[in-house]
């Protein structure tokens, strides 16, 4: 088989063999600029813009794609090389596998190496919507202070160089601020993060950086630009070497980066836009007035089910989430978790029926062909447990209700963070706060399981409620003891 590397060019001859796009890239105009071109963005906000414009004569909403970070450059010279093709393989329950070649991206641009570009391009008329996937994390906010952390070298680095910056908030402020001089009409910022309220979330922390770098511009802001909230939904593993050598052998074409999704997706996002909006409802996107029970439901139950799949799943030796789900042991620990935990905290979600989402996010979970890697799943988890894990033990601790085993999952994370699962293999942590994370881990260790719970930018102040704090201790002491499986099993989850 003659085999094509993926580009403009060949994607005429590609069109045999798996679907590509009809309809005509060069005619398009960028509507949109996303930061953060990672794979969840190209199998979700950039897969339903190529079928827009597949199924419309709709030309006017085309993506400019950002690499914001330093660390970004091979993802933006490989879509580069491919003039923003790739392949979206969509791994099926029943094993098979559905290739589709997505063309939405046709502008590229990396920030580090000319910053101005980024900032003309959103302060240019055409363009309508900033997109942003810059994980949880990104945000800058301190849990600890509940507000944006101004001491961030980067933040403060941005203010001294406006026009260099290095940060998301330093490349909107002068965007921003470019658009106001040119007379231009507003824009929409929307956040496709996982994090509850993210389009407030961004709201607050931007205005908190323009208060501190250009104070001026905050009218502006607060008169043009629309941050509407969104909930987003679609498992991305990480690709691997495995999926690019598949591609090749089966369809014969070189891409040097598909990205792999499962079957589901989901976008429920607030119709609050300042400058119009592609019509994404007519391909599945659902517009709301309130998006927030969608988004709480979806982190608490999905992220956080992730996360105590992760968490477990690693400190047992596993190394994938289907792998750990279908453990019945821990598949019987999450679902209790979900229903006796997370569900009373849900009960101002009306006419959703929780028990089959539940049954459902199982269900995908131990989706075979997905393989999502459980490295994926844990990283960064001290920016992903105060969102998807911890705002359900506040709730339930305000009531007096139950948080055992939430504690148990966070007792199990202390233990993790140490490096080393139970078969004494080493753990790869990637995270902001990895020695910090181990520091307290190694203190806890010594008889104080009491200290990981100090680091207040991820806990706040959880440390002073005694009956987290009692069933934290003994959730420790009984995994440390008896390993992750016995001490599930001895829970009563009756
Ligand atoms: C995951 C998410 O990063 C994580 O921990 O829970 O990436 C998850 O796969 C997506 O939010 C699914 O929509």
């Amino acid at each position: 088989m003659t085999t094509y590397t993926l580009n403009q060019e060949n994607l005429n001859a590609i069109s045999e063999r798996v679907s590509t796009p009809k309809y005509n890239r060069t005619q398009l105009t960028t509507g949109i600029v996303h930061i953060g071109i990672g794979g969840f963005h190209r199998a979700h906000e950039a897969f339903y813009t190529d079928q827009l414009l597949h199924d419309t004569s709709i030309t006017n909403w085309a993506i400019c794609g950002v690499a914001l970070l330093p660390h970004d450059t091979k993802i933006y010279q490989t879509l580069k090389a491919q003039d923003g093709l790739y392949t979206l393989m969509v791994k099926e329950f029943d094993g098979s596998l559905s290739k589709r070649v997505i063309g939405a991206i046709t502008e590229l641009l990396f920030a580090p190496e000319d910053p101005s570009k980024v900032i003309e391009k959103i302060a240019s008329p055409e363009v309508k919507i900033v997109t942003l996937t810059i994980t949880e994390g990104g945000y800058n906010y301190n849990e600890a202070t509940g507000a944006f952390d101004d001491k961030n070298p980067s933040i403060l680095y941005d203010i001294a160089h406006p026009t260099q910056p290095k940060t998301v908030f330093g490349y909107l402020t002068q965007a921003l601020k470019l658009r106001q001089q040119k007379g231009l009409k507003g824009i929409t910022i929307q956040s496709c993060d996982n994090i509850q309220g993210n389009g407030d979330m961004t709201k607050q922390m931007l205005l908190s950086y323009v208060k501190l770098a250009d104070p001026a511009l905050i009218p502006w802001i607060e008169q043009r630009v629309a941050f509407p909230n969104s909930m987003v939904d679609r498992i991305t593993p990480a690709t691997t070497a495995a999926d690019i050598e598949q591609l090749k052998t089966e369809e014969g074409i070189v891409d040097a980066w598909p990205v792999v999704c499962e079957p589901f997706k989901q976008w429920v996002i607030e119709d609050q836009f300042s400058n119009g909006r592609p019509l994404w409802e007519v391909v599945g996107a659902q517009f709301v007035k309130d998006v927030e029970p969608y988004e709480k439901m979806k982190l608490s139950l999905l992220n956080a089910g992730h996360s105590v799949l992760g968490i477990l799943g690693a400190l047992v030796g596993y190394t994938t989430i289907d792998e750990a789900v279908n453990d019945k042991n821990i598949h019987a620990f999450l679902e209790h978790y979900l229903k006796q935990e997370v569900v009373p905290t849900l009960s101002d979600l009306e006419n959703v029926d929780l028990e089959a989402y539940i049954a459902s996010l199982l269900q995908r979970f131990g989706n075979v062909s997905i393989k999502d890697q459980i490295d994926r799943i844990c990283s960064e988890s001290s920016a992903k447990f105060p969102i998807f894990i911890l705002p359900t033990v506040k709730a339930n601790l305000k009531l007096s209700r139950q948080t055992e085993l939430a504690a148990f999952v966070v007792a199990a994370w202390a233990i993790y963070s140490l490096g080393t699962n139970e078969k004494d293999e080493h753990l790869n942590i990637k995270d902001a706060l990895k020695d910090t994370l181990h520091k307290q881990a190694e203190l806890a260790s010594q008889n104080h399981p009491e200290y990981f719970l100090e680091i207040e930018s991820v806990f706040g102040n959880l440390k002073t409620s005694k009956p987290f704090v009692d069933a934290y201790v003994k959730a420790y002491k009984t995994i440390t003891k008896e390993g992750v499986i016995i001490a599930v099993q001895n829970i009563n989850l009756s």
